[in-house]
């Protein structure tokens, strides 16, 4: 007798898999775009540049396979101080060895020196380039037109709003067109390559970014030191914020603690919902001059 031919469903699904770099200028929204490509804030964003430090991976999941977004540090044209350099070259080695590149730009401000830098990362990559006009939700997009022009560079050019959600599903499809057959990179859990200790320190570094004025952003990092959901259900959580000097470790805590009280606050009220449960937060202000140097040698 012969046997019956394989059922269809029993056939191997071939699917696709691999990593779309998100690069551009600091500010132009690549972790505002990020968060809403994977639909969960695995990112951090604020109003102030440079707020990337690291390479942050947020894992879309799809029928037809697994992309894995890279968000990586804004360009910035000031390079004379060591956390530029460490961003600048960041944003370098994140285009190693990639499938695509989308490059992410914001039309409300003009091509100038920045810009040229940035689209020299494209250079010498042989992935697959998409131009993704960022923030076309805006009324005002000036440089618009200059950006378009800038068509024959990529293979696809795409306007988007990354805050508000528009023009995702095109993007999408044109990073899985370009995708190779590949196994997940990721399990199917999994969102990021963050870990949860290192995505709450960015979760309290961002508050610190979007409490603090002028230079204060840049003198501070976020440890965690302790993450545990306890038996009554609480997330206790020891942090520290590290800055480089006395007077700054002054102006986060704030007169009478005020600044630190309201980067608790916010802190414990997002957590809270989004665990939805209470969070206790025992968050501390310390100098240390180093924390910079520690960032720079794990590279
Ligand atoms: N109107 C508008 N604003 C946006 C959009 N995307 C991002 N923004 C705003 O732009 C600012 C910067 O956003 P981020 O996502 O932090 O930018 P980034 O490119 O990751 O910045 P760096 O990490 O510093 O390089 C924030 O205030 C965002 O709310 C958009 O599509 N429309
Ligand atoms: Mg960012």
């Amino acid at each position: 007798m012969r046997k019956p031919p394989p059922k269809e469903e029993a056939l191997p699904i071939i699917k696709k898999a691999g990593f779309a770099v998100l690069v551009g200028r600091s500010n132009v929204g690549k972790s505002t775009l990020l968060n809403n490509l994977i639909g969960t804030k695995v990112a951090i964003t604020s109003p102030k540049p440079q707020t990337t430090r690291q390479m942050i991976h947020g894992v879309l999941h799809d029928p037809r396979g697994q992309i894995v977004f890279v968000d990586t540090p804004g360009v910035f044209e000031k390079s004379h101080d060591g956390m530029t350099e460490h961003l600048n070259r960041t944003a370098r080695e994140a285009l190693r060895d990639i499938d695509v590149i989308v490059y992410v730009a914001d039309p409300t401000r003009s091509i100038g020196n920045e810009e040229h830098i940035a689209l020299r990362l494209l250079d010498n990559s042989n992935a697959y380039k998409i131009l993704a006009i960022n923030k076309t939700d805006l009324q005002q997009t000036p440089f618009l037109p200059s950006f378009e022009a800038l068509r024959d560079r990529f293979s696809v050019v795409l306007r988007v709003s990354g805050l508000r959600a528009q023009g995702l599903k095109p993007l999408i499809d044109a990073v899985f067109a370009a995708l190779p057959e590949h196994e997940p990179i990721y399990p199917e859990y999994q969102f990021t390559n963050l870990e949860n200790r290192a995505w709450v320190a960015e979760l309290i570094r961002e508050k610190v970014f979007i409490q603090m004025h002028e230079e204060i952003p840049y003198t501070a990092t976020v440890e965690v030191h302790e993450l545990e959901r306890r038996e009554n259900g609480v997330f206790y959580i020891k942090a520290s914020i590290l800055t480089n000097a006395e007077r700054y470790r002054g102006m986060i805590i704030g007169a009478g603690g005020q600044k630190i009280k309201e980067i608790g606050m916010a802190t414990r009220k997002e957590l809270s919902q989004i665990f939805d449960t209470k969070v206790f937060l025992d968050l501390t202000v310390e100098v240390d001059e180093h924390w910079l140097d520690r960032m720079n040698d794990l590279q």
